[in-house]
């Protein structure tokens, strides 16, 4: 955010009362904004704890020369009369903020921020930030806050060392990592604490320091490096962030020397508990820890034939005494797949390894559902995974790094495809959704729980993001993915907010319409090239759900069969007939069943599946009549000329702002533009030859197919 963001509310006079480390964050933030603005900034509260903030004695209690703001903990009063207006109306109607949340008012020139603990002031400012001059305009009636899932999460996949393939950060885009470089932590503390402010300022109140892939070096954060996860700890804190540590199932044996890492074992259950112990007297504020366990080659508990509950539970029980949570990753399949046989299904893998554990984890932990069952493509049914487990905290995963929409030099607008999956009615379009069973606010009930019971016990596990920040001058690489990471905190907070909507707030935080001579311009611009930008990415790579198609490794630009023959289990299984996936139960490998009614029947019915997954789910011919009206063939080719058309009129409206916003984020942009064209002609060129040489069906518009 650009200090102008803070203007309007920097050219306030501020009252702040109460006490706290993120109180003292509020009072810094409105005493930089108004030095910068002309504002001023009274921090008042109750005489005793007036007594040691020294500089701040003389001037609080004086009211004489007027407000405009006031941002108050309830319980700091006597308050001003504006503030315990807002009080009564909250109590009269038996309101709760909640520990994050706040109540915003406006009346008699005087906008009011009330909140019932520190976090819920921190983040009622930022709100008034992103009002920006609304906040101080027309009157508004008591309005209350309150964050939709517990816990807003990023997971960072940065290495300590310089891993030889996967770099500093695994799927990092944005240069090196902001925490460590060449094996060491990078000690940047100002990059630590604006990023820290960043999130804060998006509501993120948790985030993972390491890679879910542990290494050797990474392994030792948990013991002997531990004094580098405290001191990250240190400059999160003041921004209501805790931080999370991504372990090794092995650990037990690699740090601890014992001979095995079992579950059930007494001595690796007392190594956790005494690692925790230390754990917790280095960060009191510890959130938990991130497991990816027997997935990719990463140690778990198959090895000793114990269960992912077994697994999860034994690090549960080492952080319960400190109220940490353990998030275990579903991310679980066959990665030695043999592609000749037809059975393995990658898709069904992650509930036939969990959906049957359900009721067996502790309360304390939190399993991590990607939101599709294969891995962050930009087109993929929900996970039915998460429909399945009632009994069971469960968290959703969404990547903002990436790694398959374009790797930050795409425009790929994110905020519409998660508002998607969040919205998602997983038991038919007017049910709960995949918001409510991670916000732990609805639930639709298993063969095994009725509904009913589910509803009344179902406890949200919230939202994870793996993060799309680095080093990188722009933060992100592109500066325009900096709105993914925007909408990933937006949405986590309240995720019926419409994405083009929290685009509208990105836009003017980020380009302050009092930074430029045509607003207007910028907004519109922004949103041409934005709002659309995951759909056009869609369409010029793989067709109607079927997904990968990438160049194997680099997961960048196409390589239509680079996964074909692969041990990976990510098939299209084009012929010169058709293409796609049999899913169905009927002839295929039985995955719609995996779904709750409707989308069971849905899904299994030809008839029925919405085109933009008929080949996730279905094997068809290539004349197949897509409910467009449209051949599966036809479709081919028209979203892949029609998807690069997209990209020029995104060039060509980008180019317009020639002169109207901070030459280094145009000239970044118009580089990266290129890039995306280039990106998207390779796409459109090899997807259509491809099915043009398999098929041999010509194009029904004649255009160029090599
Ligand atoms: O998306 C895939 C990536 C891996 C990643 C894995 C995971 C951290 O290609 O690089 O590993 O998913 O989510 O664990």
């Amino acid at each position: 955010m650009p200090p102008e963001a803070f203007r309007p509310l920097g050219s306030r006079r501020c009252l702040l009362y109460g006490n706290g480390t993120l109180v003292d964050t509020v009072r810094d933030e409105l005493r930089q904004a108004t030095a910068r603005y002309g504002g001023d900034v009274r921090h008042g509260g109750p005489a005793d704890t007036l007594a040691d903030r020294g500089g701040d004695r003389g001037e609080s209690h004086d009211y004489d020369r007027g407000y405009d703001v006031v941002l108050a903990l309830r319980d700091s009063g006597p308050l001003p009369a504006e503030a315990m207006a807002v009080d009564a109306t909250l109590r009269r109607d038996g309101a709760t903020l909640g520990p994050e949340g706040y109540a915003l008012a406006r009346e008699n020139g005087v906008t009011t921020v009330l909140a019932d603990a520190p976090a819920g002031l921190l983040y009622g400012m930022f709100h008034l930030v992103r009002l920006g001059d609304a906040a101080f305009d027309a009157p508004r009636p008591v309005e209350r806050h309150r964050p939709a899932m517990d816990l807003r999460m990023l997971n960072h996949w940065d290495n300590v060392d310089v891993h030889p393939v996967m770099g500093q950060v695994e799927r990092g885009y944005a240069g090196g990592s902001i925490f460590w470089r060449d094996g060491a932590a990078r000690a940047d503390w100002d990059r630590v604490r604006a990023y820290a402010r960043l999130l804060a300022s998006i509501g993120v109140n948790a985030l993972s320091v390491n890679n879910v892939n542990v290494h050797a070096t990474e392994a030792r954060l948990l013991t002997d490096r531990l004094g580098d996860v405290a001191a990250i700890a240190d400059h999160l804190r003041p921004y209501g962030i805790r931080v999370h540590l991504s372990v090794s199932f092995a650990a037990p044996i690699t740090l601890g020397g014992l001979p095995t890492a079992d579950p059930l074992d007494e001595r690796v259950q007392a190594w956790w508990a005494e690692t925790t112990r230390r754990v917790y007297e280095a960060i009191p504020d510890f959130g938990g820890y991130v497991v990816k366990a027997d997935s990719e080659g990463q140690p778990g508990p198959f090895a000793y034939g114990r269960s992912h509950a077994d697994g999860a539970n034994l690090l549960a029980d080492a952080l319960a005494p400190y109220g940490g949570v353990v998030h275990w990753r579903a991310f679980v399949y066959n990665h030695r797949q043999d592609w000749r046989d037809r059975s393995t299904d990658r898709a069904r893998a992650a509930y036939d390894h969990f959906a049957p554990l359900d009721g067996q984890f502790r309360d304390n932990t939190i399993l991590q559902v990607k939101y599709g069952p294969m891995d962050f493509q930009p087109r993929e049914p929900i996970s039915p995974v998460i429909a399945a487990m009632p009994r069971t905290r469960l968290a959703v995963e969404l990547q903002i790094t990436q790694e398959y929409t374009g790797q930050q030099r795409h425009v790929c607008y994110l905020g519409p495809l998660w508002s998607e999956v969040l919205g998602f009615g997983l038991w038919g379009p007017d049910g709960p959704t995949v918001a409510d069973v991670a916000a732990g606010t609805g639930h639709g009930g298993s063969p095994s729980v009725p509904a009913e019971t589910a509803r009344a016990t179902v406890r949200g596990g919230g939202l994870v993001g793996v993060s799309n920040v680095g080093d990188d001058f722009f933060w992100t690489y592109h500066p325009l993915a900096q709105a993914n990471l925007y909408a990933f905190g937006r949405l986590a907070w309240a995720p019926r907010l419409d994405p083009v909507t929290i685009l509208d707030e990105w836009i003017d935080l980020t380009f302050p319409p009092s930074t430029t001579r045509d607003p207007q311009t910028v907004r519109q611009t922004l949103h041409a090239v934005m709002d659309d930008s995951w759909r056009t990415y869609e369409r010029y790579t793989a067709p109607l759900g079927v997904g990968f198609m990438v160049s194997p490794g680099t997961h960048y630009g196409p390589d239509v069969d680079g996964y074909e023959y692969s041990p990976w289990g990510t098939y299209h299984f084009a012929d010169r007939d058709g293409v796609g996936v049999d899913r169905t139960r009927a002839t295929g490998t039985g995955y719609t069943g995996q779904y709750p009614s409707p989308w069971a029947e849905i899904y299994e019915s030809l008839e029925r599946c919405p085109d933009e997954l008929l080949l996730f789910f279905h094997h068809v011919p290539y004349s197949h009549k897509l409910h467009s009206g449209s051949t599966v063939i036809q479709h081919i080719y028209d979203t892949h000329f029609a998807g690069v058309d997209e990209v020029v009129e995104m060039r060509r409206r980008w180019h317009e702002l020639a002169g109207l916003i901070d030459p280094a984020v145009d000239a970044r942009v118009r580089e990266l533009l290129d890039e995306q064209l280039r990106c998207a002609v390779e796409w459109r060129d090899q997807i259509n030859t491809y099915f043009f040489r398999k098929s041999g069906v010509p194009d029904a518009h004649g255009r160029r197919i090599y």
